[in-house]
C-alpha cells in the first residue's frame, strides 16, 4: 500500500480501538534505535501523549544502573574516556569493553603501554577478559558481595581516604562498620563469589594502594552487565561507592565511568511534551507499562487490555524477556500491530502493517552520549532510499491525520533540534544549532575540576555529599547459584561482539564474524560430562519458562556451573526460539530493570 493508505488505515484503526477500549489500549513499544535525541524521543512521544496511549517505562537496558548512580551521586557523570589513559589500574566490572565499547579501548591500550594493569570482573571469558592481566570469573549475581568484600579489605587495611570521606561522603562510618562484618571478609565471601579469597584480597589491595606513594590511580569502568541481575541495582550502587572510599576522584585518571548521560541537559520536556497527556481524551497522565513485562502486558493485562501496539526503534520479539509469552501476545489475532523498521526482523513478522524506516545515514540527528562530553550533529549522508521515512516524519503525519494541533505536529527536524538545545542546563549554555552545523561536535561546558573531586560537585543529593546510606546489603538473586535446585546452571544470554543487540544479525558479513558462537551453548567440561554431553551434541536448554535447542560447545569461556549462549534473531535460531525463551520478567531491586543475567536452566542431550 502507499504511505497515504497506510497512514489512513493506521489512523482509522487506532481511532476505533480507542473509541471502543479507551486510548490506553494502544501501547507504543520502542527503545534506542539509532539513539538520537529526535528519533529516540520527540515526535513519537508527543503523538502518544496527545493520543492518551499507555506510557512505556523504558527499562530494558540501563534503568537500574542509572538509578544506582543517581542515588550515590545525584546524577550520572563520571571519568571521561580520555582520562583512562592516565590510570595505573583499570577495572572492567561487568563491562565487555573490547566487544561493546570499543571506542574506550585505545585509551586503555595507551595506559597499558605505560604500565597500567587491566582487571576484568566477568563470569564469561570475553575478548576483554582474554586480553586482561587478571580475569576474575565471578559467579553471575555476586558483585554486590564482591564489592562489600573489597570494602572490607580497604577498611581493614586503613586504605580509605578519611579526609575525602569526611568532606564528601554521608554515612561512611556506618558503611565501614557494615563492610567490616565477618561475612564480608574475603575468606567468607569467596565461595559465593566463586573465586579464591586471595584473588579478592589482591584486587582490594591493588585498588586501595593505587594512587598512593607515587602510583597512578585506579579507575573503574563499570558497565551495564552488572545491573542485569535481580540484585543489580544495589550491586551497581556498591561498586559506585568504591572510588568515594579511596578518594580516587581527586586524581587525574581515577574515578569511575558508568554513564555520562547526566552531563547533557537536552530539553526533553520541549521535545516530548508530557503535558499533552492532559489534552488527550484521557485528560490525565496515562498508565505506565514496564517494557520488561511486555509478555504479561499482552497476555494478562486488563482495564483496558492492549489492543494495538506501535513498534519502532526496537525488535521486541527477539529482545524482550520471557519471549514465549511475548510471542504468544504478539501473535494474538485481535492485536493490531504496526512496526516501523529498516529490516524484516522477528517483530515485523507479527505486524499488520510494516513501515520503512530510515537509517542513521539517511536522517539528521542530535546526539548526546553515554561516555564522552560532546554534543554532536549527525548529518544525513544520503537522501532516504526508497520510501523510507524518519520517526519524526511518521509520528508528525499520524498526529496531523488525527487532527492534532499543527503547531506541535507539523514541526521539522531542525526546529526540534532548536527546541532540544533551548535548555537551562549550565553545561549546555550557548550551544546552538548554528555552531553544531559549523563544527559538528561541540564540547559541553564541563567544569575544569575533576568530577566529584570536591564537595562542590555534590549538589544533587539530599545530604550534599555522596550518599552511602542505606548500606548495600548482599541478597542473592531468586535465580542464582545460591538458590539453584531444579535448574542448576546459571545461564548468560549474551550480546554478540559484532551485532548491536539484534541489529546486523541478518547480515552475512556480520554472521561470518560471529560464526564461533552461532547456535551454540558454551559449557564447561565438568557440567557436560555430568550430563553425558559431548562437543557437537544437540542439547535442550530449558527451565519453567521455555526450551531452546543449541549445539554444545565445550570450552573455557565459562566456569563450571555457568553456561552461555548469545542473542540472535528467533527466525535465525534452531526451532525459531532464541535465548529470551529462557529469561524472566522478574525486575531488578531498583528501578524496574531487566534481569537477563539472573536465569537458571538445565541442559539435556537430545
Ligand atoms: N558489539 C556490541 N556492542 C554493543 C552492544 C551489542 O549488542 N554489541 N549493545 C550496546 C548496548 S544496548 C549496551 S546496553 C552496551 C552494554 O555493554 P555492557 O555493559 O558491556 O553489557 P553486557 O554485554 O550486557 O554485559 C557486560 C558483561 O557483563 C557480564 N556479566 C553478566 N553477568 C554478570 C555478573 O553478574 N557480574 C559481572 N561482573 N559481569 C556479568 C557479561 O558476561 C558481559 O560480558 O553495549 C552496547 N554496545
Ligand atoms: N538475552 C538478552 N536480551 C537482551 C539483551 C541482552 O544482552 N541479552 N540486551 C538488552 C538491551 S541492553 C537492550 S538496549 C535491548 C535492545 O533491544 P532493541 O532496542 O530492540 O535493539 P535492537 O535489537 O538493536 O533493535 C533495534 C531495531 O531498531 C531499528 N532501528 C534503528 N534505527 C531506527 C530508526 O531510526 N527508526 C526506526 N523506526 N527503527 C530503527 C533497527 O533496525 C533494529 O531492528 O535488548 C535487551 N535484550
Ligand atoms: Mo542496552
Amino acid at each position: 500500500m502507499s504511505w497515504d493508505e497506510a497512514l489512513d488505515e493506521i489512523t482509522a484503526k487506532l481511532t476505533s480501538i480507542a473509541a471502543e477500549h479507551g486510548p490506553e489500549s494502544v501501547l507504543p513499544y520502542s527503545y534506542a534505535g539509532t539513539i538520537g535525541q529526535l528519533g529516540y524521543a520527540s515526535m513519537d512521544r508527543r503523538f502518544f501523549h496527545r493520543f492518551g496511549a499507555s506510557q512505556l517505562d523504558r527499562t530494558i537496558c540501563a534503568s537500574a544502573g542509572a538509578e544506582a548512580l543517581n542515588r550515590v551521586y545525584g546524577t550520572r557523570v563520571g571519568t571521561s574516556p580520555q582520562e583512562f589513559a592516565n590510570a595505573g589500574l583499570i577495572i572492567a566490572w561487568g563491562a565487555n569493553i573490547h566487544g561493546n565499547n570499543i571506542h574506550l579501548w585505545p585509551f586503555i591500550e595507551q595506559a597499558r603501554r605505560e604500565g597500567a594493569k587491566l582487571v576484568v570482573i566477568d563470569p564469561y571469558r570475553t575478548r576483554t577478559a582474554a586480553l586482561a592481566d587478571t580475569h576474575l570469573a565471578v559467579k553471575p549475581g555476586s558483585d554486590l558481595l564482591l564489592a562489600l568484600s573489597v570494602m572490607h579489605v580497604l577498611f581493614r587495611e586503613g586504605l580509605q581516604d578519611e579526609a575525602y570521606l569526611d568532606e564528601c561522603a554521608h554515612g561512611w562510618r556506618e558503611l565501614r562498620d557494615h563492610a567490616l562484618r565477618a561475612e564480608h571478609a574475603p575468606e567468607n565471601a569467596a565461595t559465593i563469589v566463586g573465586v579464591d579469597a586471595s584473588e579478592i584480597e589482591a584486587l582490594a589491595q591493588a585498588y586501595g594502594k593505587a594512587g598512593r606513594e607515587g602510583r597512578k590511580p585506579a579507575v573503574i569502568r563499570m558497565n551495564y552487565g552488572i545491573q542485569r541481575a535481580e540484585n543489580g541495582g544495589h550491586a551497581a550502587r556498591a561498586v559506585a561507592m568504591l572510588p568515594v572510599i579511596t578518594g580516587s576522584w581527586k586524581l587525574r585518571g581515577g574515578g569511575l565511568l558508568l554513564s555520562m548521560s547526566g552531563a547533557f541537559g537536552f530539553n526533553g520536556a520541549a521535545l516530548q511534551r508530557p503535558d499533552l497527556m492532559q489534552c488527550s481524551v484521557l485528560g490525565r497522565e496515562a498508565r505506565m507499562i514496564n517494557m520488561n513485562e511486555l509478555g504479561d502486558a499482552l497476555t494478562t493485562l486488563n482495564d483496558p487490555p492492549v489492543k494495538a501496539m506501535v513498534v519502532y526503534n526496537c525488535n521486541p520479539a527477539a529482545v524482550a524477556p520471557d519471549s514465549t509469552k511475548v510471542l504468544a501476545g504478539m501473535g494474538r489475532e485481535d492485536l493490531f500491530t504496526v512496526v516501523h523498521e529498516q529490516f524484516f526482523t522477528d517483530s515485523t513478522d507479527f505486524a499488520d502493517i510494516v513501515l520503512p524506516a530510515t537509517t542513521f545515514l539517511e536522517h539528521k540527528e542530535l546526539m548526546g552520549s553515554y561516555g564522552h562530553r560532546l554534543v554532536q550533529l549527525s548529518d544525513a549522508a544520503i537522501a532516504p532510499l526508497g520510501e523510507a521515512r524518519t520517526n519524526v516524519w511518521l509520528f508528525g503525519q499520524l498526529g496531523l491525520r488525527m487532527g492534532f494541533e499543527p503547531e506541535w505536529f507539523a514541526v521539522a527536524e531542525d526546529a526540534l533540534i532548536d527546541e532540544a538545545l533551548e535548555t537551562r542546563h549550565p553545561w549546555m549554555q550557548g550551544i546552538t544549532r548554528a555552531q553544531l552545523e559549523a563544527e559538528k561536535q561541540v564540547p559541553l561546558h564541563f567544569p575544569e575540576t575533576l568530577p566529584w573531586s570536591t564537595r562542590a560537585w555534590f549538589t544533587q543529593t539530599p545530604s550534599g555529599k555522596a550518599e552511602l546510606l542505606p548500606v548495600p546489603v548482599w541478597v542473592a538473586p531468586t535465580e542464582s547459584h545460591v538458590t539453584a535446585q531444579a535448574y542448576p546452571l546459571q545461564f548468560l544470554p549474551r550480546k554478540a561482539d559484532n551485532y548491536m543487540n539484534t541489529t546486523f544479525a541478518n547480515l552475512s558479513g556480520h554472521q561470518q564474524m560471529e560464526r564461533r558462537t552461532a547456535g551454540v551453548l558454551e559449557m564447561h567440561m565438568t557440567d557436560a560430562t555430568a550430563r553425558n554431553i559431548r562437543e557437537g551434541d544437540e542439547v535442550r536448554v530449558f527451565n519453567e519458562r521455555g526450551v531452546i535447542r543449541l549445539i554444545a560447545k565445550i570450552d573455557e569461556q565459562v566456569k563450571s556451573g555457568v553456561c552461555a549462549a548469545r542473542l540472535d534473531w528467533n527466525k535465525l535460531s534452531r526451532e525459531g526460539a532464541n535465548v529470551n525463551a529462557l529469561t524472566s520478567q522478574r525486575l531488578t531491586d531498583i528501578a524496574g530493570g531487566a534481569t537477563f543475567y539472573s536465569t537458571l536452566v538445565e541442559v539435556q542431550r537430545v
